[in-house]
């Protein structure tokens, strides 16, 4: 079964959702020509068209930056909200546990999310909320002028040749420990790989956490910046090829399952993964660890997706929500009666 048609000649292509790939682009980008964040948005468009998402069905959100400016470039139609500086994660936790029904997807930065969102975000990962978490990370901030982000590495220089002495955070590694069941690193620039990573994380049920590593051409993209295109082409370590297999399409893969993982999302995706890195398996949290600490010590960037566990309990079923969205019941449902009250107030004389 194919996911997409065209319904007469020289008519739009549509997807399963009959709508065409224009109803999930956004506003033209006012950022810079070339930067990586404007390559990520044209995968989200392209992802969420060809799972057949209804756009109204989504929640985007971003805190502060020029990452964060991105949902304004993708999925006009959806319900957005650009909160405070670093404040995504608390303003989407509620929404998501406000309407349950909806898919939420967040855009941040690697200062948004490493430097003055950091608190709110390691909550976020510890509760594994349903959410699509995009880092667009350049290792500086692009906003405000390329000063060096928690993501810059040890002795990466900024444009002016001032080099970073504090270390990096690694916020997939972060994530991992902390409890989110999806956590994938990618590169803008690879177009196959990233487009994979987000049709995957849309089928997933729970905290699918996103590094994409995201060049600043503006301030980040020289000789001496380990964020650079140059630098990330170079030390790019692919973890596995990724075939996505959506539950809505009757293709079989031939695999060999010594070579490859595969892996039944939630919504019955098919994920699988062809291992080319020699400890890499996706499902075992402690070797996707070691395979993130070494890679980092040689200087590479270990990208795929690097860890999933598709059936871990999210957020929602950790409180045990009503089917209902929280946010469509009466008072009638939501506020305790004035007999209820008074009866607490009594058992507390
Ligand atoms: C409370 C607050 N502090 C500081 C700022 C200034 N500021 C705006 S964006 C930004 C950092 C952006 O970096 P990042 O999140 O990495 O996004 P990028 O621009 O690199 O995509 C800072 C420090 C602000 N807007 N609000
Ligand atoms: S300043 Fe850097 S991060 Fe911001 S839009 Fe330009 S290239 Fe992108
Ligand atoms: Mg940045």
């Amino acid at each position: 079964m194919s996911t997409e048609s065209t319904s007469s000649a020289g008519a739009a292509r549509t997807n399963r959702a009959g709508l065409a790939i224009a109803e999930y682009r956004g506003s033209k980008t006012t950022l810079c020509a070339g930067c990586g964040h404007n390559a990520i948005s044209e995968r989200i468009i392209e992802a969420f068209f060809e799972m057949g998402v209804d756009p109204h069905h989504v929640m985007k959100f971003s805190g502060i930056g020029c990452s964060s400016k991105s949902p304004a470039y993708f999925l006009n139609p959806s319900h957005g909200f650009n909160s405070v500086h670093g404040r995504m994660p608390s303003v989407a936790t509620g929404a998501m546990l406000a309407n349950r029904t909806m898919l939420g997807i967040g855009v941040s930065g690697d200062g948004d999310t490493g430097a003055i969102g950091i608190g709110q975000f390691v909550h976020m990962m510890r509760r594994n909320v349903p959410f699509i978490y995009i880092i667009e990370d350049n290792g500086c901030y692009g906003l405000t002028k390329g000063q060096f982000s928690p993501t810059a590495d040890l002795g990466s220089t900024a444009k002016s040749g001032i080099a970073n002495d504090l270390p990096p955070l690694d916020l997939c590694a972060m994530s991992m420990e902390l409890g989110a069941s999806f956590v994938a690193r990618s590169f803008s620039g690879d177009k196959k790989q990233l487009a994979a990573v987000l049709k995957a994380a849309i089928a997933h049920r729970g905290m699918a956490l996103i590094d994409v590593i995201s060049p600043c051409v503006t301030f980040n993209d020289h000789e001496g910046s380990t964020k650079s295109y140059a630098y990330v082409k170079a030390h790019d370590e692919v973890l596995g090829e990724i075939s996505f297999v959506p539950y809505f399409d009757d293709i079989s893969v031939d695999y060999d399952p010594g070579e490859t993982t595969s892996v039944t999302m939630h919504d019955g995706s098919h994920l699988y993964l062809r291992k080319l890195a020699d400890d890499y398996k996706p499902t075992d949290k402690v070797a996707a660890m070691k395979v993130l600490l070494e890679t980092a010590r040689r200087g590479e960037f270990a990208t795929g997706i690097i860890y999933v566990e598709p059936d871990k309990d999210d957020f929602v079923d950790t409180l045990n929500l009503v089917d209902e969205p929280l946010a469509l019941l009466p008072a009638s449902r939501t506020r305790p009666p004035k007999a209820v009250l008074d009866e607490m107030m009594d058992a507390l004389r």
